[in-house]
Parts: structure tokens; sequence; C-alpha cells
């Protein structure tokens, strides 16, 4: 009796917590009323590279199908420079607002100023810090890929491919601070710690970049001469470490084994040359992806928080059949 009677009390506590969620993110969400046409905001963070102009296209060819009347901004690679680019669509009067943050944290006033205007935002490709800011409170959800799964799913291909004993680890981290770098360095060091075979030497931020990446693997290689594999959180900065290894006379693919997450068409002639090993996918074409979510938010739908991507894994097996169609 007495435990029927604690788990109802367990049960309508949870239930009236439920409803009273429930309520809250009905009413925090700015509604999006249906309409001929939309304003629709895209603020893309920088375009140096690939993935992000490939990004920034794949909105530009979506927003005719999707009745957008796209704005879209470039910040640089500032994170300052977004939130202003964020402030400035604000006051343009855009109806929605799709966001990629460059980094967790700094991107959090753009979110809550989005929010106070009464326009629903949508994160795409990287997400802010949940402990500030949540889907479904601050912002209607978050539409990308599971990058701790990435990291994870690279660290598993090397263990099974890596032909040596010892292996010996560089990492190319992505822009500090920003969700992808700290979600792909955790998944990946959280199984590699678990084999006493495998050391990380060197862990240090390539910004995402190719050069950058080219940089750092040469100050790196100077330390760590005997590295045997590199893992880059992104394709352009694998690249920039073959540029290096191969510069001081390594040989990546033979005496190297170099992984990766993305699927750039760079990266993809690099596993079929034989130079890399994997890359996961992660895919930039989200303008049907925010098409679809936008209107299954204007028909009143409750969206998940997390609207998630599946990505694929290119490896010698499939580099080939999927060149054509990359970026
Ligand atoms: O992997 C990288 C880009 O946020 C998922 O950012 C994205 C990452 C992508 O600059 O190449």
């Amino acid at each position: 009796m007495k435990n029927n009677g604690l788990t109802q009390v367990v049960t309508a506590v949870s239930l009236a917590l439920a409803v009273v969620a429930g309520t809250a993110h009905a009413q925090d969400l700015p509604k999006l009323e249906k309409k001929d046409r939309y304003k629709v905001g895209f603020s893309q963070m920088e375009s140096n590279n690939p993935w992000r102009i490939a990004e920034t296209q794949s909105f530009v060819d979506t927003a005719e199908s999707c009745n957008w009347d796209l704005i879209s901004t470039d910040a640089a690679g500032s994170a300052a420079k977004q939130v202003a680019d964020v402030d400035s669509m604000i006051a343009q009067g855009i109806d929605v607002l799709f966001l990629p943050p460059r980094e967790e944290k700094p991107l959090i006033p753009a979110v809550m100023k989005a929010k106070a205007a009464g326009i629903p935002t949508f994160l795409v490709d990287r997400s802010v810090d949940p402990a500030v800011a949540q889907a479904g409170r601050d912002y209607v959800a978050f539409l990308g890929s599971d990058f701790i799964d990435q990291g994870r799913r690279v660290a598993e291909w090397t263990l099974e491919n890596f032909k040596g004993e010892q292996g010996v680890i560089v990492e190319l981290e992505g822009t500090t601070g920003s969700s992808p770098a700290n979600d792909r360095r955790k998944g990946f060091d959280d199984v590699m710690a678990q084999h006493d075979n495998m050391t990380i030497v060197a862990s240090q931020s390539g910004d995402f970049a190719r050069d950058l990446g080219r940089q750092v693997m040469e100050t790196l290689l100077q330390a760590h001469p005997d590295v045997n594999i590199v893992y880059a959180h992104n394709d352009e900065m694998a690249i920039g470490a073959i540029q290096a290894l191969t510069l001081a006379g390594r040989k990546p693919g033979e005496d190297v084994l170099v992984v990766s997450i993305d699927g750039t068409r760079d990266a993809l002639q690099a596993i079929i040359d034989g130079k890399m090993g994997v890359t996961v996918e992660s895919s930039p074409f989200f303008g049907p992806v925010a098409c679809d979510v936008m209107e299954r938010y204007i028909a009143g739908e409750e969206i998940e928080p997390w609207v998630q991507v599946q990505d694929r894994i290119f490896t010698a097996e499939n580099a080939a059949d999927h060149i054509d169609e990359a970026y």
C-alpha cells in the first residue's frame, strides 16, 4: 500500500512537472505564422573552407523552393562580429534565424537577443553551452550531427586499422570553445583512454583551418618525431597535416595514419591516393533540413530539441563512389 502511494505521488509529481515543462515550452518560444514568404537570416561564421562555402550554398539553393528571402552574413571568423551580424538581422526584421554559433559561449547573447525580439532560432551545425541556453526554451532546436559519436567512430576505425603496435597520436583540435571541437575530442579520447597501446602525445587547436593545421603539425612534429597517427577534427586540418608531414619527409598513409571528419572532396581524394585512412561524414548540406524543420514548426508541430543528422563513413572502400558528389 505504502509503495503504491509513493508511486502515485511520484507519478503525479512527474506528470505535473511534465505539464509545467510542456507549457513553458509552448509559451516561451516565439511562434512562426503562415505566410507566403519569409525573411530568413543565416549567420555564417566564416567562409575560409569548402565546408562553410558548401553550407552557405545549400541555404542559397534552398531559398527559392522554401519561399525564403534569404539574408546571409559572414562573420569572417569572429564571434563578436557574428553577434553583431545577428543584431543587424534582428533590426532588419527577419522572421526566423538559422545560426551556426562559432563558439559555445560567446554566441549565447545572439540567441537571447533573437528570443527577446520574438524571432524563433534554430542552431545549425554547432551548438551553444547547454548550461546557459536550451533547446525548447531559448531556441527551438539544434540541427546537426552527434560529434561525440563521430570522434568515437574515428577512434574505433583507427583501432581496427592501425598496423603498428604502439600508437603515438597527435590530435589537431577544431576551434577552441566550439561544440564540435569539444565533443570530437571527448568521443575519440575516451575510446583511446581504454587502450594501453595508444597514447595521445599532443593535442592542440588548428582552428578547423588548413593552413593552421599545417603550421601546428610542423611544430608538433619537431617535439614528437615518432608520431604515427594524426587525428584531425576536420578534413581541412588533416590536409594541412599531410602537407606538413610530406614536407618533413614522412609518408602519410605509409608511416603515419591520418584520420579525420567531414568528407570533403580533397579528403576523399587523399583517401583514394592512399594518404588518408578515413573520414567520418559531417554533412554541410543543411538547407533542406532547415526548410523541413521550419515547415513543421509553422504547422505547429512540437520540434524535437535535437534534429539529428546521420553520418556515413568514407574509406578506401567507397571514397571513389562518393567523390563526385563531394564539395
Ligand atoms: O566539421 C568543420 C567546420 O561545425 C560541423 O565546422 C561543423 C564543423 C565542420 O568548420 O569543417
